[in-house]
This record gives structure tokens, sequence and C-alpha cells, in this order.
């Protein structure tokens, strides 16, 4: 790794410790110059976690010295200034933010404060719910119809963005149902789920577009959109926590019943949505919802405890910026910053080169991480990457851990990271297809990564399943020249082995009898030993069920490849051209010449099944059943599953926030199904089947 000259943070030591009112003059400044990067250029310079701790010291630094407490410090305000391309909404009754708690002691401290406000030792009742990490809307219905839609901006004034909510598939234009009043305000959280922002930055990086560094930052620049058409295309969601003004006295007196009564009028709801009674309840559910957080559709930052009853939360009123009936529990942060040492090009099985950035390590999401992705030479350009950077590391919901942004400004000393012209094992040509933003390794097999990783790949246990043959022992054979492909495998003796580094005879005999035991195999396992590019578990399945044998798959041509389920035209053609490579049909002789065999397959009897022959894509989340559950029944009656809707799909069962897939279908022209109407589809066609 190369040696780093960091230019020091200009921080001038004076001999003076600052006075604390220099000391709270300085953080607000820094404070208020991230609150203008965050809220009004949705281009946050700093992570929340460590935006969070800079707010703690300025609030610890003001209560110690009251006499520096000013109205316009940034404890004492919401969010930023408002934007000028969108008309300004002024809200009747402030959209405020919410104090927090880290910690068992500091819930218990709260609860603490509230019964002492209370003057009562009684147990409260507390509704509690799931933080979700996106951007708070108000929504104003008159006479039930959706009106105006606005957002937090600085708290009393927000941004109307009406065109760009009204296309935001979960929020109704209308509310249905009784008692509706005659105006009423909800308010609550539009995200981005986490599946659609995955998925929504997938296609970003294949075609070499702009990612989004966090669902909170696609959720705000898709409702920044001065164009609404480019807002709908965007799979946004919407969450109600709460009501702000009203019309009707006639409202449960309680927060709980209040949501539920919203969510009967036609308004989305959080599913984790529950009432405790005792500090105990609000923890137990605060670490239910931590461990649930990687399977929630939407990405959540906490948990918020507000006191239930409504008249307890008149009489306890608010503080400048926070109601004191309620507080946000933080969960630990999945983004914190840290400093770019450098950056590491590695070649993978198929010869994509990957930057991995080598990062000071950090804590984050629960581990410390070291190193992160940086996915593609036009991902470093976007970051703009220098060594000696500082940079924003998300590590989400078991995701590898990701550098989404660069922080502070560029410093023009440091050393900016170039992509390499050649590739950094063999040295050989890169070379980039079109409309793909990775860049690859040109020399195949010949090149020592990607033999390494092929034959690594070969013996996996999904494929040839070799036990003994992990990476370490790849490695020596390959540099010992001992095997250069994986039919090399099977020409292998014990005494050659036992030469290698801790390798005795047993194992050496271990490692010959697991090699010689892998040639009894199965067509699928062979297949997906070839390491062909997209072609997966599934697909393979697939293939090998369509074509039976090795032989017919190696003849067929793009449109018989395309008859086959999950085969679109960029698969077909990975294996047309795998095959037409005179080194890997070399290779497939010599493995087969060496033994490898597999039962023959028959052709399965065509059962007829009420959905035989219908390809189903599933979508967005289901509430009444869980995904794999419907999925199953529908297979049960014939269908197949499809992950991705093609012209082959015959229906797609669109569930709540369902968003690219529906589109395509639309655009397609293909049948769309809710909920609701699967429900009846499958009792009617189980009931027909007895
Ligand atoms: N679930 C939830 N999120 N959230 C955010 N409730 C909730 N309430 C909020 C905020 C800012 O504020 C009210 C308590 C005023």
């Amino acid at each position: 790794m190369k040696k780093v000259n960091y230019f020091q943070p200009y921080c001038l030591k004076t001999l003076m410790t600052p006075s604390f009112e220099d000391q709270i003059l300085a953080l607000r400044e820094v404070i208020n110059r991230y609150n203008l990067h965050y809220y009004t250029h949705d281009e946050p310079i700093i992570t929340d976690a460590e935006y969070d701790r800079k707010i703690q010291q300025l609030r610890q630094l003001e209560s110690e010295n009251p006499e520096f407490k000013t109205p316009d410090s940034p404890t004492q305000k919401v969010g930023g200034a408002v934007l000028s391309a969108f008309s300004k909404v002024n809200h009747e009754i402030p959209m405020l933010s919410l104090g927090n708690v880290y910690s068992a002691e500091e819930l218990e401290a709260f609860v603490e404060r509230l019964n002492n406000r209370l003057d009562t030792r009684d147990d409260l009742l507390f509704c509690v719910e799931p933080k979700l990490d996106g951007l708070a809307i108000s929504l104003l219905y008159v006479k039930g119809h959706l009106l105006r839609a606005a957002t937090r901006g600085d708290g009393r004034i927000g941004e109307d963005v009406t065109h760009n909510i009204k296309t935001i598939k979960n929020i109704p234009l209308t509310l249905k149902g009784q008692h509706i009043p005659e105006l009423i305000e909800i308010r609550g959280e539009v995200v981005m789920p986490l599946a659609d922002f995955n998925a929504y930055n997938q296609v970003a990086e294949q075609q070499g577009q702009k990612r989004f560094a966090n669902p909170r930052n696609a959720a705000a620049g898709s409702l920044r959109q001065l164009d609404s058409k480019i807002t709908a295309t965007r799979p946004l969601a919407f969450y109600s926590y709460g009501i702000g003004q009203v019309s009707s006295e006639a409202l449960p007196d309680s927060h709980y019943q209040r949501l539920l009564q919203i969510k009967a009028w036609g308004l989305p709801l959080s599913q984790e949505v529950e009432r405790q009674g005792s500090v105990q309840g609000c923890l137990n559910y605060y670490h239910s919802i931590l461990q649930k957080r990687d399977n929630l559709p939407y990405e959540i930052d906490g948990v918020v405890y507000k006191i239930d009853d409504i008249k307890l939360q008149e009489k306890l009123g608010f503080v400048s910026r926070a109601p004191r009936w309620a507080t946000a529990h933080k969960f630990p942060a999945q983004e914190e910053q840290t400093l770019l040492l450098d950056v590491e090009f590695q070649v993978g099985r198929t010869g994509a080169i990957t930057p991995v950035a080598i990062l000071e390590p950090v804590f984050v999401g629960g581990v410390t991480v070291s190193r992160a992705s940086l996915h593609n030479k036009d991902e470093i350009a976007r970051l703009g990457l220098s060594r000696g950077d500082t940079v924003v590391i998300r590590r989400a919901a078991d995701v590898i851990p990701q550098v989404t942004s660069r922080l502070a400004e560029k410093n023009p000393h440091f050393e900016a990271i170039i992509f390499p012209d050649l590739c950094p094992v063999c040295q050989s040509e890169l070379e980039q297809i079109a409309d793909e933003a990775t860049i690859r390794c040109s020399a195949g097999l010949f090149c020592a990564a990607q033999r390494k990783q092929a034959i690594q790949y070969f013996s996996s246990r999904k494929t040839m399943n070799i036990d003994g043959l992990g990476e370490k022992v790849v490695e020596q054979l390959v540099d010992a020249d001992l095997i250069s492909t994986p039919a090399d495998l099977y020409g292998l003796h014990a005494d050659q082995l036992v030469e290698l580094e801790r390798m005795g005879p047993k194992k050496a005999e271990n490692l010959i009898n697991a090699i010689h035991q892998s040639k009894q195999t199965t067509f699928a396992r062979f297949l997906l030993a070839m390491g062909i590019r997209e072609v997966g578990e599934a697909t393979v399945n697939n293939l090998t069920e369509h074509f039976l044998t090795l032989q017919r798959l190696q003849q067929a041509d793009k449109e018989a490849l395309q008859a086959v389920d999950d085969v679109g035209e960029v698969v077909a053609q990975h294996i047309i051209h795998f095959f037409r490579q005179s080194h890997n049909v070399e290779v497939i002789e010599a493995l087969l010449e060496a033994g490898i065999h597999w039962p023959q397959l028959t052709a399965k009897p065509q059962k007829s099944l009420p959905l035989s022959g219908k390809t189903y894509v599933l979508t967005g989340t289901l509430t009444q059943m869980k995904r794999n559950e419907a999925k199953v029944l529908l297979q049960t009656l014939g269908a197949k599953i499809s992950a991705s809707v093609s012209a082959k799909t015959d229906c797609v069962v669109a569930g709540e926030s369902a968003g690219s897939k529906l589109l395509k279908a639309r655009e397609l022209g293909i049948a769309i199904i809710d909920e609701e109407q699967l429900q009846v589809l499958l009792a009617s066609l189980q009931n027909s089947t007895g």
C-alpha cells in the first residue's frame, strides 16, 4: 500500500482554551453550515451520527451556560431554509422535530421527567412506532380530498410539493370511510422502500448513472424534482405518524387509536405500531425492532415513544423544537465517516475490475469496517476521490459496506485516484462493453486472478463440491503451475500435493479422493461450475430441465435459449459466447474425458394444473401473506415465478409500494393484479382443483 502524506486539518492550537461562548458560537456556525447542506441542498456534508454528536455537544454547553442560549441557536430550530423553486406553505401548527435518547438510562430519565411533570408515579402508556428515515411530509385533506402536500422545511414554512406527492401510489387522493373531518392534516414520512432503492441503484450502476447515497437522499431528491413526471418514475411510499390541524373534535383521545382511524380512512400505517405500558415494554420493543431492522421494507434509524393519551400530550406541551411527550430512541448508526487511505483494484472471476476502498477502520452498523466497495470507474469519478479524503461509509441491512459520498471540500494537494489502464494482475488490456459500466481484463483464463477464481468457483460447494480445495490451496496450485484449468485438477497426484505448504500426506490423499468423488455429479452442478456470466442456480435449473443434455444446450441458438424461463437476450448471448470460445470447449472435453458424468435427465411429464405454462412476477410488499407463501401457492397451481418482468410474463402481482417492475408491466401491457385479486384467484383455483 502506498504511504499517504496527509495534510493535517487546519486547527490553530492557541495557548488559551476557547471560552464557553466561543465554543458555542463555533459549534453553531458549523451546525448551521451542515443544516444548509442537508436540508436545502439534499447533500449532507457530515454523517447523521457525527451531526447528532455535535448537536448534543452544543446542547450540553448551552445547558451548562444558559446565559449564552439564544433563540436562533440550531438547538432551538428544526430543519432548513425553503428552496425558492417551490412555493411556500405556512404550517398552521409547526412541524416539530424529536428529542433523542441513546440508552436505557436516558429513556428512564426521560420517563422520570414525564412522571415529575405529570405529578404521578403510575406507569405511563406509550404509543411506540418505528422511526422511518425519510422526508417529513404534511398532507392536507379538505372534504376528504388531498388539497395540498408540503415538506417540513424549517418547521414553520415548508415547500409545496403537491404535484409530486400525488404521484405516490400509496397516498390516497380521496379518503374513504366514515366521520372524515372537514379538514384534516396528516403527517408522516415519505421513503424509498429498501428493495426499490437497491434495485434503482443497481440499474443506475449498470447504466453508469448516478447512484443515490441512501434511501433518504433518494426520497428527498425524488420529491425535489421540478418535473413530477420524473417523481412518478421513482418508487416512493408514505407512512403516517400523526395529525396536524384538524377541524373536528370527534377524534379518539388516544394517539394509537387516531393512527388506526387514519389507517381506516385509507392512509398507510406501518405494521409495527403498537402500545407499551412501561419502560421495560418500550425497551423490549426497541430490541425487537432493532432485530427486525434488516427485514423491514423501509430504512429506520430508531423507534419513537409517544405518550398515548392526547390530553396528557397537551398537558406536557412543547419545548422549542420538540414535544415533551415524545422522544426518539436511536439505533446504532449505519453510516459513519472515515479516511480513505488507498484504493485497490481487484480482478474478479469474470475479469471485472472492482475498485475497493482501503479505509481507516471505523465502527459502523455493528462491525469494524476497513474495506468498502467502490463499484466501478464511474463511481470513482462521481465521488471525485483522492487519497486522504474523508468519506461516508454505509453498512446497512446485510449489504456489503459501500462508500456513498465524499465529505468536505477538496484538498488540491491530495493525490487523485486514477483507474488503471492495464489489468493490475496480468497487465493485459482492459475492455468495456458498450452500455456496461464494468471494465474487464480481456485475458480470460490467461489472467492468473481469473484463473484462480474460476477454479475456486468450479470446486465450491454449490458446484463440483470438492472438499478441501479452498482459496489458499488453489492459489498454491496455480502459483506452482500444477494447474491452469479446472480440468487439470483431475490429473493431480497426492505426491505433487504434499509438496505444498501446510499439506501433509493425509490431507493430500483426502483431497485427491474428494476430486475423484466429484466426478459423479449432476448436469446442473456441472453447468453452474462453468461460471457462465449471469447464469446462476435458477437459470441453470431451467436450462438443464429444458435441454436435458449438454450437447443440445451447446447447439442451441439465441431463439432456442430465449424460450427458456428467465433467459433473456443478454443471458442467451453470454451462453452462446461461452460455448463459442475454443478454450472453454477444450476444458469441457477434457473434464468429460477425465470421467465427469451425471445421470441422464428425462423430460418431466407435463402436469395439467390451472396455471401451467403461466409466468407470474411478484413485486411490492404483500400485507396479508408472506411473499414466499404466495410464491409457493402459485407454484403449486402450476405457475412459474420469475424475478423480472418481460414480454414472457403473463401476470404481475403488485403489492404495496410496487415500483419499477409495476411500471414495466404497465409499459408492456401485462395483466396486473393486486393482493386482494390474488387472494380471490388463489381461492377460486384451489377450489377448482379440490
Ligand atoms: N414514527 C414517527 N416518526 N416521527 C417523526 N413518529 C414521529 N413523530 C414525529 C417525528 C418528527 O414528530 C412528532 C412527535 C411531533
